[in-house]
């Protein structure tokens, strides 16, 4: 059977138990995480875009690809496996670096700017900052019940050394002016239709004059691929994907919260939900938030689920965890359904926006099958969910999560 067909046939044989070996095998197979809609069997399969290697194409216009979970065993995800999240398709095919320019203007400067990229490599400070960009939307498809969006699994993000000039010492050389309460963002991409509105987000003046928000020039210290933003992108660190803006082209400073339709339709959480620190006040209401930083998340790389060993067998679980750069204080992991938990042993510190991998040693028990949680706690003492906190948009999900191996 071909692959495509048997997916298509698992698509319809919903409610398949908590674990199987068919759904084990399926989700491998298109390198899916299980758990997703029935439907979405179907839909995700392998696709390739000009620059990338093979990832989970949920959409081709406009291009949205996920991240195998191969690409998370390393704390860095290498370019070239990096998802890529776009709303609008006319995204340029390809950006002359001759010709581009980042405006730097409105009525919050005193003097506008028409920065190149030499410019911006030769005039200011280049700072490294390790970051991990994730979706609001990653994990959406595990939304119970179902929301609509792109059902993304375990991999629409990725954390990567991002190295250029500060957005603050961009806006001080172009003299802010007092009075600005935002920063608006735009990229060079657009809407294939006119009716779309075109994909533009504004930033808190806070997080825009802090010092780890960068225009970044470089991805782990090569270009940026075109399908991650070429030539340079906006870098919010801790801070949800959707404001790390693209193929950037203008930056404008406003006096006034801005109305785009990308921050008052989209983007947004019910009020006191979620546990952030960074709200976003100019744009908040009592009803709805924009979604600020990430929560503390942790996900499992090794073993797959489905993976076989023997009884007595040494198992090292390996995995990544990340927060909205607080730190990872610790991760705890169980291998008794929940019923008790030990330190992982953590591992290097790229630094409180970065993914920190960890490991835990354990012994195979059964026979049967056996499962592994992971649990991480931030800095600040915040931790995962066992239970979704369910929203509309499904952002957000960071429920502890099972992965279960065979043993025989
Ligand atoms: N120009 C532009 N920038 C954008 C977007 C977009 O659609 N256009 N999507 C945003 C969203 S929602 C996310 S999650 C990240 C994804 O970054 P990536 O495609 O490099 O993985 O880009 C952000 N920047
Ligand atoms: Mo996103």
């Amino acid at each position: 059977m071909l692959r495509r067909q048997f997916l298509e046939a698992l698509g319809g044989a919903t409610a398949l138990p908590f674990f199987s070996p068919l759904r084990a095998e399926a989700a491998e197979a298109a390198n899916l995480t299980y758990g997703l809609p029935a439907g979405a069997y179907g839909v995700g399969q392998m696709g390739t875009l000009p620059g990338k290697r093979p990832l989970i194409e949920w959409t081709a216009r406009p291009p949205n690809y996920e991240a195998p979970l191969s690409a998370f065993a390393t704390p860095f995800t290498p370019n070239d496996l990096f998802f890529v999240r776009y709303h609008l398709s006319g995204i340029p095919p390809q950006i002359d670096l001759q010709q581009w320019r980042i405006a730097v203007g409105g009525e919050g400067v005193a003097t506008p700017l028409q920065l190149s990229f030499q410019d911006l490599q030769r005039d200011y400070e280049q700072v490294e900052v390790s970051a991990v960009c994730q979706c609001s939307g990653s994990r959406r498809g595990l939304s119970e019940p179902h929301v609509p969006g792109v059902q993304w699994g375990l991999g629409a993000m990725g954390c990567a050394r991002w190295r250029g000039p500060r957005v603050k010492d961009i806006l001080a050389k172009a003299g802010i002016r007092p009075g600005a309460v935002e920063v608006v963002f735009n990229g060079a991409d657009g809407p294939a239709l006119t009716t779309t509105p075109d994909f533009v987000k504004s930033l808190p003046i806070g997080k825009v004059m802090d010092e780890n928000t960068i225009v970044a020039l470089e991805m782990n210290g090569a270009p940026l691929p075109h399908f991650n933003g070429y030539p340079a992108r906006l870098i919010a660190p801790g801070w949800t994907g959707t404001y790390w803006m693209k193929h950037l082209i203008s930056i404008e400073p406003v006096s006034k919260p801005f109305d785009g339709f990308w921050m008052k339709a989209a983007y947004r959480i019910p009020t006191g939900m979620f546990p952030t620190v960074q709200n976003f006040a100019t744009q908040q209401n009592e009803m709805t938030t924009p979604i600020t930083e990430m929560v503390v998340n942790s996900l499992i790389t090794s073993p797959a689920e489905g993976a076989r060993f023997r009884v007595g067998e040494p198992v090292t679980a390996a995995g990544l965890a990340w927060d909205g750069g607080y730190g990872i204080r610790s991760v705890v992991v169980s291998t008794d359904n929940g019923a008790s938990w030990r330190e992982a042993t953590l591992g290097e510190d790229s630094g409180r926006y970065a993914f920190r991998p960890w490991t835990y040693r354990f012994t195979a028990a059964g026979p049967g099958s056996q499962t592994i949680r992971a649990r991480a706690t931030n800095r600040l003492g915040e931790t995962q969910v066992e239970t979704l906190i369910f929203n509309g948009a499904g952002y957000h999900n960071n429920v502890v999560r099972p992965t279960t191996i065979v043993i025989a």
